[in-house]
């Protein structure tokens, strides 16, 4: 059966840079399922209007469209039961509070890192979109949204106090295997690697150590994806 992945990627075609589709990639390469990766832009919304909306990632398998990432890893999880388990306790109940968390108390502090940067890797015709979108919404320019981002890498070091605890005393989120809960953090972190050079970790973080074993899975997906 044809698999297809539509993520968003740069003017560099191979970097694929959104925190949601690699949530994706990890979970397709941790099932061991082959996809295809169609690189989309921002702009490009008729591409996916057949999802029934303008976001990525949009999963094709065979007849059946899926958005949403979390929809599409229950998805994976329930049609390829036979394959590695992406929610290994048998339900995604509570791994949708840490898709939640890293939704709304991680990737904004990410955004107020890295999302000057993006704006540099975007295919030339999203710029204009991209700048005029993420300006209205932070109410002010990009480059004064990044402005302070040495203190917001503190703050953002401090959130991750949770993390922190639990990878001291297991290898994994997921517990001894890397699991799906990896991936959703993993995946913003990837965002904001693939994208800009500033660092968000410190090296000897316990994070920052975590996040190198995920980037080294399934042949080094992370560590050798494409960068700004
Ligand atoms: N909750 C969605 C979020 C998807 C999302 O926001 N995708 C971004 C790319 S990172 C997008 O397609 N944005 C389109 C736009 O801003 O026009 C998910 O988990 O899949």
């Amino acid at each position: 059966m044809e698999r297809t992945l539509y993520e968003l990627a740069g003017k560099d075609k191979n970097l694929r840079f959104s925190p949601y589709c690699w949530r994706i990639r990890f979970a397709l390469a941790h099932k061991d399922l082959e996809f295809a990766g169609v690189p989309w832009c921002f702009t490009d919304k008729a591409m996916i209007e057949f999802s029934g909306q303008g976001k990525v990632p949009v999963f094709v398998d065979g007849d059946r469209v899926i958005h949403e990432s979390f929809e599409i890893a229950n998805y994976l999880e329930e049609v390829y039961s036979d394959h590695p388990p992406l929610f290994p306790s048998g339900s995604s109940a509570e791994v949708r509070f840490i898709n939640a968390w890293t939704d709304s108390i991680i990737n904004p502090f990410l955004s107020r890192m890295v999302v000057s940067d993006i704006i540099k890797i975007l295919d030339p015709k999203d710029e204009a979109y991209f700048r005029q979108t993420r300006e209205t919404f932070f109410g002010k320019k990009l480059e004064e949204v990044t402005a302070n981002r040495d203190q917001t890498a503190l703050e953002f070091r401090r959130a991750l106090a949770p993390v922190r605890t639990v990878l001291k005393a297991q290898e994994w989120l997921g517990g001894e295997q890397p699991s799906y809960a990896d991936y959703i953090l993993a995946g913003s972190l990837m965002w904001a690697r693939c994208v800009s050079l500033f660092e968000i970790l410190e090296e000897a973080d316990v994070v920052a150590e975590w996040f190198g074993r995920v980037r080294a899975l399934y042949g080094g997906i992370g560590e050798n994806a494409a960068r700004a």
